[in-house]
């Protein structure tokens, strides 16, 4: 079976793994409370237990104490999953809390699969599948605008968009229906200009939703920034004072990075990944050079943004020129390109004017790192202008909101006709309808259901 048999009560605990102060242990399912008490005293403490109290019941194994514990109650439907549960608070001992599990298992639960309480809250419709997807962005979310997007997610700011393009399908494919079912055209004509207007604004709206997945992949993984620049001119140096330790080799020797290296970076609030690359070097015979330049092109390629690395304490030569070739024919179009001139601590080689158009700073003393930040931190403003509105982070609602627009482009063929085929237009309402249904989770398959929890933790 692809999709857990939710007539069980199922274990697994909740908490991250390894000692911890304290670990929770969650059961859920119809047996929970009869399977807790087997293990849990005293035993009247679930004969009628008010709706998400707190007990204080002490595990026994064998007639000993194993622990004191905090449990909370659930009596169905009040609660995460829907269903009777049990959420035990312990020790946060991996022996304690193995024991429990153990305990549960004895007394007739099952080991939960991963995502498996967010899968029944969903089967039980206390979330939807947008809202349930966002459980796992929350959890694994780094960054402050990773989190907003998923926590929007959650209070069903997706799903309220997907609802409203849904309720303008609907009223779209009910014109249509009626006059199919007028068998003695009592109705008046369909207004094929009104009809078609509103098909075109549909679209134009699901497209909206649909464009929002580029910044919605910016929330959930952060932006790429590629440090590129001619060899030698500090950029490892700046990866390093970025991140505020050492993390690349810098050298006094040119052609030092040959591999490119990434790490995360939460500025003020918005995930970037820096990839410090190779300079990009005059043709070069070293198959290991060649390589890492290689890797750099493909990192101008991937990324959002640019810092353009310059050595300020020498005048701007041939590798700079060379460096400003490849970032034109490497980088994908509306990539940002921020030029940092970097060495200000050595007396410039530079015009000011040169070096007015872009930021100044210092690897070595650290000056003007923070204003290389907070610009940083200003294409966030950019790149997210309508961040407070719902904004799409799953692949496959993305797909699923292409698919729909797709449907809506044939109705718009079938209207430039001569005549309109209600039947088959109505039949693209239904598929595009159907669509928007899967990102619900209305009429989704269980294999996809099964692919979509299987990457939640255990416990969640
Ligand atoms: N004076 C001064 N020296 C710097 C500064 N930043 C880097 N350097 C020096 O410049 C040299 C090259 O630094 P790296 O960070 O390795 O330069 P890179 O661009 O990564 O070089 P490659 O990886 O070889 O392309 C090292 O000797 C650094 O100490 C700076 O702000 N001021
Ligand atoms: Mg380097």
């Amino acid at each position: 079976m692809l999709i857990p048999d939710t007539t069980q009560t199922v274990v697994a605990p909740a908490s991250a793994p390894g000692p911890g102060a304290i670990a929770v242990v969650r059961l859920s399912g119809p047996g929970a409370f009869s399977v807790a008490k087997a293990f849990l005293e005293p035993r009247k403490a679930f004969d009628d237990p008010k709706p998400r109290s707190a007990y204080l019941l002490r595990a026994h194994e064998d007639g000993r104490l194993l622990d004191r514990t905090i449990t909370l109650l659930y009596p169905s439907p009040k609660s995460y999953t829907g269903e009777q549960m049990v959420e035990i608070f312990c020790h946060g001992s991996p022996y304690i809390i193995s024991r429990i599990v153990n305990l549960a298992i004895k007394h007739g639960a099952v080991e939960a699969r991963p995502g498996e309480f967010t899968f029944r809250a969903f089967i039980n419709g206390k979330l939807d599948l947008a809202q349930a997807e966002a459980v796992n962005d929350l959890i694994l979310s780094e960054s402050a605008a990773a989190h907003r997007a998923a926590i929007t997610q959650i209070e069903g700011g997706v799903s309220k968009q997907i609802r409203k393009l849904r309720r303008r399908l609907i009223t779209l494919l009910s014109e249509l229906e009626v006059r199919l079912d007028d068998s003695y055209e009592e109705l008046p004509a369909l207004d094929l200009s009104s009809f078609r207007e509103k098909t075109l604004l549909l679209a134009r709206g699901i497209q909206v939703l649909a464009d929002s997945f580029e910044k919605g992949r910016y929330l959930k993984h952060g932006i790429r920034a590629a440090i590129a620049g001619a060899p030698n001119c500090g950029k490892s140096s700046l990866l390093n004072s970025l991140l505020g330790y050492k993390r690349a080799i810098v050298a006094p020797s040119a052609g030092t990075t040959r591999d490119t290296i990434e790490e995360k970076l939460d500025v003020s609030g918005l995930s970037v990944i820096f990839t410090d690359t190779a300079g990009i070097n005059r043709r070069t015979g070293n198959p290991v050079e060649k390589e890492g330049i290689k890797r750099t092109f493909k990192a101008l390629k991937t990324s959002d943004l640019i810092l353009w690395v310059q050595d300020a304490a020498k005048s701007a030569g041939a590798a700079d020129r060379r460096v400003q070739k490849a970032i034109a024919a490497n980088a994908q179009r509306g990539t940002a390109v921020l030029k940092v001139f970097n060495k200000s601590d050595l007396p410039p080689k530079r015009p000011p004017a040169e070096i007015a158009g872009g930021t100044s700073l210092s690897c070595k003393t650290g000056e003007g790192v923070e204003t290389l930040k907070k610009l940083l931190a200003g294409e966030r403003g950019r790149l997210f202008s309508a961040e407070a509105s719902a904004v799409i982070t799953s692949a496959r609602h993305f797909q699923a909101l292409l698919n729909a627009r797709k449907e809506l482009e044939k109705l718009k063929e079938l209207e430039s006709g001569k005549t309109f085929p209600f039947e088959l237009a109505a039949e693209h309402l239904k598929g595009a309808l159907g669509e928007l249904a899967v990102i619900l989770g209305e009429t989704t398959s269980e294999e996809l259901l099964a692919d979509i929890f299987k990457n939640f933790c255990v416990g969640k």
